[in-house]
């Protein structure tokens, strides 16, 4: 039976830190869906199409994932593409603090279950906000995110 994990996330823009949970959930289930889980009323930095396509490319390499765009609950996104599981990374007890009552919301909604995965140290400090923050400002991002995502900031400024 193929195991389906989903990796929901703003994803603006995927990072390296991102990109470390997607290759580790990837040797561990069969399919991943990395989901870019969007406020239709917020508009992000990268527009949402854009955030689609620079995943696919920076995820080319990695058999068995797909990428796709929703709105709404985590629970109906999870049914919508056949998740078995929830997949996110941890990089503090912050986000722990955030990411457990949501997994136990989840889990109390549709009895899906969230695995939390350890940052890893080289990428931890590694944060979208912070990402969107050096590129606004004209700072190098080649060692923070993917080549397409870099591409991607710079033809914003
Ligand atoms: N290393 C490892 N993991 C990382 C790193 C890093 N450097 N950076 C980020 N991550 C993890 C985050 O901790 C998170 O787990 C995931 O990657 C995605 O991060 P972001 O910042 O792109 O996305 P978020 O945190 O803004 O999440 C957006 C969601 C919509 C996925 C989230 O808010 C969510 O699950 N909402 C649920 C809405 C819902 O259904 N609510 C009702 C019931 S709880």
């Amino acid at each position: 039976m193929t195991t389906t994990a989903l990796l929901p996330g703003s994803y603006d823009p995927l990072t390296n830190g991102h990109l470390d949970v997607v290759r580790r959930a990837a040797a561990l289930y069969d399919r991943v869906v990395v989901a870019v889980v969007h406020n239709p009323a917020k508009t992000g930095t990268l527009e949402v199409p854009v955030r689609v396509r620079v995943i696919e490319e920076s995820v080319a390499d990695l058999p068995g994932v797909e990428v796709s765009a929703h709105t709404g609950l985590l629970v109906d996104v999870a049914r919508a593409v056949g998740a078995d599981v929830v997949v996110k990374g941890i990089r503090s007890e912050t986000d722990y603090a955030y990411e457990h009552p949501m997994a136990a919301m989840n889990r109390h909604l549709s009895g899906i279950e969230t695995l939390l995965l350890p940052a890893d140290g080289a990428v931890a400090h590694i944060s979208s906000t912070l990402v969107r923050q050096i590129s606004a400002a004209g700072g190098d991002v080649t060692e923070l995110v993917p080549e397409p995502v870099r591409r991607a900031l710079t033809e914003l400024s």
